[in-house]
């Protein structure tokens, strides 16, 4: 009873007191202090530029919802300086906005501003114009990138205090990060490295924000900037706060991985994740971010070397915005129930307690009431029961029960309540009718068509200064091989490369996020007299990652062409002529004012070869879901919708399953008007344009598997009201039960299956077991058709009878949203 009114009492408090704007921000041993009052934290990562501004509003809210605190963001530099000294902070890129949007929902902000943040972004964030800077070397003891690295620093921090935004200030930042995993590869950088080290961490300091810095994977982050810990494990792998002063900050907890094209996606399990954050909380962690809890998408040319348009669909946001269930659900009921504990987890003592070979207790006293217990159990193949203070408990293998009370079990990280929600694609719009989609050849360049001119072969990234993927290379020669056959071999450090002799296309290669470029060998047929070879080497984005970022090089190393008799003419100091991205590129094809100005033929007027440019128009499909373009038909390119890039796409690079990485490409509602919008296609390889579709994503099925013997976790107390709370009994409303629950808009339309007893299989895929209540599927149906939310309790009384008396029993419920 007092320990209901207790929790009852907190719950209160904790909404209360939770998150309002702004405060004194300091820190000891245990945790962040804010206003006086220390706190456990909740944050997750949402990169301003990977959504939108109209996206911005929901994506907060949902992560408020799911129980977070705090909103995290890196900070782009190479987006808001992409000229020295020209800002841009418009659209996606106005961070300000951003903030406020975080504030007016009353959420704290962290901000990492880097300014190198990899973050499988393009250079790290770095801007090219880096590169020009003499003598430059970047992240290093180095005077002319210090220099530009306390500039945008100090303009970033600026522009915060000016917008009043530091917490100190009354705003919602409550902390900040400078550099990002420098210990990683600070050795590279011998004696340069310590020294940039204090520098940066001084600099940070000296800007006066009032509240603190963290470095990430930084052991030896110098005072007072918190060293945080990075990775999937840090409950087990970090070693914790460099000074006992300081409290334990997990800044990137991931919650799958990021993917590079040829790679299946990296699905981590919602009960791993749970797992791992209330261990970080249990060994006195104080604060925890979700890497990534959205992730969205690197539109245009932003990803880095070789990484996916899609990022981190796996978060508990998908890319769209949508619930991906039940890793959201599972998560907020996590943050629910640690946060029942903040009393006794900051101010109780801390005791640990073997309880088994592979079983623990970790324990927090503050008195005879307020106490609260995590109990562990670390072996992962076996049910454990464990006894803790009198009290049994049986834990899922791999799991961690939470005790608010060290009585009862609150949460289990490994049993789900939440239910599992499946994501749908449906076709809104078939673009199969030819005759609307026109065509434009990308011209092949000549070496007489060049301005730019060298007698060697120039580095791919420093000539392009990254205002295109694209870098051709040209040069002309007079055939003498007396030969009929010819091989032309390119070594290159390109992604991909692409040849053309005489203007016909003469083979491609390309590489991989792991290895590079295999050697171009093309068997190829050459006039006699004059020859034209036309290489294009292209990037899918920039490296993001290692020391020495500014050394790296990208284009043709070596080129030669070999006759049947090996006799061998090798052309990399022949004479050169270059050309800078894409015709279409400087032509801006891609917008309606630039796709106006050039002669588009009908589709299929030639001979599909490589580099073709397709244009047609579409319709928004009605209604609200998120729509995605399915590029399933198209080789490698990028795709525009009314002049905004979509991104870069690659379909034909297949995982090894035999499989493109992504299919579908996200098409933001506002990118589009209501008709007629412009779409237009560089594709790099052969593509089929008609079978493109305009689809619609959209949650189309819940499903819910409980079994008999699983309490709901305590969070659902929350709902109780006034009598309950009187009736003062713990178990009330706290019978398992099956919920589900339609995205808002959408109701339960059909139960596809529904089975009390001991069902086989799980949401994925299941059948009906050895004992099946006959009344399985009416009583759902009553309980659930026409509803948006219900819930079934698994309990016998409510199917009727016990279909197989003394068994445990489960009930599996698939449900179809419309
Ligand atoms: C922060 O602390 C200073 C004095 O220590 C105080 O003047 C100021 O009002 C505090 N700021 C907030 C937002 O509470
Ligand atoms: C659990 O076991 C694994 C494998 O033996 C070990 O690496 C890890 O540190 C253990 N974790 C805990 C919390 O005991
Ligand atoms: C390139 O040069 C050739 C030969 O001089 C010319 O026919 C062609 O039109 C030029 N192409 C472009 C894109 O300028
Ligand atoms: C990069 O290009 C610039 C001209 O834009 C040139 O001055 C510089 O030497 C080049 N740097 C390297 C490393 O090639
Ligand atoms: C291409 O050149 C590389 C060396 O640059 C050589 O190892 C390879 O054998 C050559 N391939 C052919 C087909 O000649
Ligand atoms: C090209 O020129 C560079 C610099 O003069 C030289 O080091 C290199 O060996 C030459 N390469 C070939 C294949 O001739
Ligand atoms: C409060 O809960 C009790 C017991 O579940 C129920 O009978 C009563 O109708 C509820 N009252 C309100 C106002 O919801
Ligand atoms: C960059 C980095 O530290 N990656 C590590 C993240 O964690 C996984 C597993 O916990 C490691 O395999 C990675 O090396």
């Amino acid at each position: 009873m007092r320990w209901f009114l207790f929790l009852f009492g907190l719950v209160l408090a904790v909404t209360a007191d939770g998150v309002s704007g702004g405060g004194n921000v300091t820190y000891d041993g245990r945790s962040l202090i804010i206003n006086g009052h220390h706190k456990i934290l909740f944050s997750g990562s949402i990169h301003y530029p990977r959504s939108t501004p109209q996206m911005w509003p929901s994506l907060i809210a949902k992560a408020k919802a799911g129980g977070l605190d705090v909103i995290e963001t890196l900070v782009f530099w190479n987006l808001h300086e992409p000229q020295p000294g020209q800002f841009d902070f418009s659209g996606r890129r106005d961070l300000v906005r951003f903030i406020k949007e975080i504030q007016a929902q009353g959420l704290y902000a962290c901000i990492r501003i880097g300014p190198f943040i990899q973050g499988e972004w393009s250079y790290g964030g770095l801007p090219f114009w880096l590169h020009d800077i003499p003598g430059i070397v970047y992240r290093s003891d180095n005077e002319p990138f210090k220099y530009q690295m306390k500039k945008f620093v100090s303009k970033i921090v600026s522009m915060m205090k000016a917008e009043k935004l530091y917490a100190s200030q009354g705003g919602p930042i409550i902390l900040s990060q400078i550099e990002n995993e420098y210990g990683m590869i600070q050795a590279a950088f011998k004696e340069k490295g310590p020294p940039y080290l204090r520098w940066a961490a001084e600099m940070a300091v000296g800007l006066q924000t009032g509240v603190p810095w963290v470095m990430c994977k930084q052991n030896d982050a110098p005072d007072p900037v918190i060293n945080a810990c990075n990775g999937r494990r840090c409950g087990e792998t970090f070693s914790g706060p460099n000074s006992p002063n300081k409290p334990a900050i997990w800044t990137e907890n991931w919650t799958s991985f990021y993917q590079v094209y040829g790679d299946e996606a990296d699905i981590r399990s919602a009960e791993d994740i749970a797992f791992h954050v209330a261990l970080f909380i249990a060994k006195k962690g104080s604060y925890v971010n979700y890497y990534m809890y959205h992730g969205g998408t690197n539109f245009g040319r932003t990803a880095a070397a070789y990484m996916l348009t899609s990022y981190y669909d796996q978060a508990p946001l998908d890319e769209y915005g949508l619930f991906r269930q039940p890793k959201w659900g599972h998560l907020k009921e996590l943050h629910a129930a640690i946060k029942l504990c903040t009393k006794p987890l900051l101010s109780g003592k801390f005791t640990t307690m073997a309880l088994g070979p592979s079983q623990q207790a970790f324990v927090y006293r503050e008195n005879s009431v307020d106490c609260a217990a995590f109990l562990v159990n670390n072996n992962t193949r076996k049910n454990v029961a464990i006894t803790f203070l009198g009290s049994l408990y049986e834990l899922p293998p791999k799991s961690i029960s939470i005790l608010p009370d060290c009585k009862t079990e609150a949460f289990n990280t490994a049993k789900v309540s939440t239910e599992y929600s499946t994501r749908a694609v449906q076709t809104s719009q078939k673009l199969d009718s030819t005759k609307k989609w026109e065509e434009f050849a990308e011209a092949i360049p000549t070496f007489e068509n060049t301005s730019l001119r060298a007698n060697m072969l120039l580095e791919h990234m420093n000539t392009t200064k990254d205002a295109s993927d694209y870098l051709w290379y040209t040069f002309r020669f007079q055939n003498d091989f007396s030969d009929a056959k010819y091989v032309l071999n390119v070594t290159s450090a390109a992604h991909v490369l692409h040849a053309f002799v005489n203007g016909v296309f003469a083979g491609s290669t390309h590489g991989s996020h792991k290895n590079k470029a295999p050697n171009l060998e093309s068997r190829v047929t050459l006039n006699h007299g004059t020859n034209h070879i036309s290489l294009l080497s292209g990037m899918v984005g920039l490296p993001d990652s290692g020391p020495y970022l500014e050394r790296r090089v990208a284009g043709l190393r070596r080129v030669m062409v070999k006759g049947e008799h090996d006799d061998i003419k090798d052309f990399t100091n022949h004479s050169w002529g270059y050309q800078v991205g894409l015709l279409g590129e400087k032509l801006r094809v891609y917008t309606d004012f630039g796709s106006s100005k050039i002669q588009w033929s009908t589709y299929g007027s030639f001979k599909h070869q490589p580099l073709t440019w397709y244009k047609t128009r579409f319709d928004a499909p009605a209604g609200k879901d998120p729509v995605a373009l399915n590029l399933q038909s198209m080789g490698k390119g990028e795709a525009w919708v009314n002049g905004h890039s979509i991104g870069r796409y690659w379909v034909s690079f297949l995982t090894p399953k035999g499989r493109p990485s992504q299919t579908w490409y996200n098409v933001p509602r506002s990118f589009l008007k209501p008709t007629d919008n412009l779409l237009v296609i560089l594709e790099e390889e052969n593509g089929y344009p008609p079978a493109i579709s305009i689809d619609t994503i959209s949650i189309t099925k819940v499903c819910g598997h409980v079994s008999d013997s699983h309490l709901p976790p305590v969070i659902s107390w929350r709902g109780q009201n006034k009598t309950e709370q009187k009736s003062g009994n713990k178990y009330h409303g706290r019978r398992p039960k099956v919920q589900l629950r339609c995205p808002p808009g959408k109701k339960i339309s059909s139960i596809l299956f529904s089975s009390y007893g001991t069902p086989s299989g799980d949401c994925g895929s299941y059948a009906i077991g050895g004992c099946h209540s006959l009344n399985s599927l009416a009583t759902v149906e009553e309980a659930c058709l026409g509803k948006r939310i219900c819930s079934i309790p698994v309990w016998s009384q409510k199917f009727g009878y016990d279909p197989c008396p003394g068994i445990p029993k489960t009930l599996l419920v698939d449900a179809q949203c419309t």
